[in-house]
């Protein structure tokens, strides 16, 4: 038995964004979430919490990338032309750009930069920070959703999308192609895109970077119950779900989990939904896809860019790719 739904006609809340993806989701077999329901205000803080843990390497290891290598980033997708313009999906609060916004700036003085995110608090600090530290950046934040379209983004001389932070490996493969498809669709011949992608690794190492000594991660995942509880009243007990990441070497990805520790029913009185999990079953709620070089070529190429460049650190944990159109 999984989930059992009370009524016929679907109540308002299941129409609102967060509480269609709940109903779907947790009347689904087996039972997922969607990764966007985590970043509510206390998930974003957890995340920026999760990106200076000793386990995660990912975003010191492609900081390091950027530092070693970001004015040959930058001179690889300039032309003579004009300036380049930088435009970042999913910038948040930009703290990683800052390398490369600052290689852009010693190569032409000035750097017009536009970072597009759903958080519009995100969005603010990036500005603040930006404006404080950084002289020399025109920027321009748009909020909204990459993924269902980009506006065209006004330039004289060349485009550099940054989609950066392994935020495509949160993807299927079909969709990151469509994801990196609707990004090429601003760009004209001669303009580039900037990848980071998480390398695939052994087990030893990508297991405690989802799955910390300190359980911060698992505070990350099992605070989509707690927004769930807050904004759809579901009345989930966080002591019988445990966090679980699991290493799934066929698709080459880290699944995260949330395992029910009893046989429980779980009510969710705004979407008129009684949840029924046996013990050990569990919500899917996160892929993190790693990929070999190969696979990130073959999405890269399928979206229409032809790959150019590509750089990593010494123990090739992570991959940086510049492609054009
Ligand atoms: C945002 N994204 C790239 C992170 C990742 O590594 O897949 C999300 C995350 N989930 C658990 N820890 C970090």
């Amino acid at each position: 038995m999984h989930a059992v739904s009370s009524t016929l006609s679907l109540p308002e809340a299941a129409c609102t964004p967060v509480g269609s993806e709940v109903y779907r989701g947790l009347t689904s077999r087996p039972k997922t979430l969607c990764p966007w329901l985590f970043y509510d205000q206390r998930g974003s803080e957890l995340f920026e919490a999760i990106t200076e843990l000793p386990e995660y390497y990912l975003t010191r290891t492609e900081r390091a990338i950027f530092a070693e290598h970001g004015d040959e980033m930058i001179a690889a997708a300039a032309a003579e032309s004009g300036p380049l313009t930088m435009i970042e999906l999913g910038a948040g609060t930009a703290t990683k750009t800052g390398l490369l916004l600052r290689a852009a700036i010693r190569s032409q003085g000035a750097v017009d930069y536009y970072p597009i995110d759903v958080s519009a608090s995100a969005l603010a600090a990036a500005e603040q920070h930006i404006a404080e530290g950084i002289p020399g950046v025109r920027i321009e934040s748009r909020v909204g959703d990459y993924t269902q379209g980009i506006e065209p983004i006004p330039c004289e001389g060349r485009r550099l999308v940054l989609y950066i932070g392994s935020s495509i490996g949160n993807f299927e493969p079909a969709d990151a192609v469509q994801v990196l498809r609707e990004a090429r669709r601003i760009l004209a011949p001669g303009d580039h895109l900037l990848l980071g992608a998480d390398r695939a690794k052994d087990a030893s190492v990508l297991i405690p970077a989802y799955d910390d000594a300190a359980g911060v991660t698992a505070d990350f995942n099992k605070n989509v119950l707690t927004r769930i509880h807050r904004e759809l009243g579901a009345d989930f007990n966080l002591r019988t779900f445990r966090h679980r990441a699991r290493w799934n070497q066929e698709q080459s990805r880290i699944e995260m989990h949330l395992e029910s520790l009893i046989a429980q029913t779980v009510s969710i009185p705004a979407l008129h939904l009684e949840v029924r999990f046996a013990r050990g079953e569990t919500i899917h709620t996160e892929n993190s896809y790693k990929f070999t070089p190969e696979s990130i070529a073959s999405i890269i190429e399928r979206a229409g860019f032809a790959l150019t460049r590509c750089w990593s650190d010494p123990r090739q944990w992570f991959g940086v790719y510049l492609a054009t159109v």
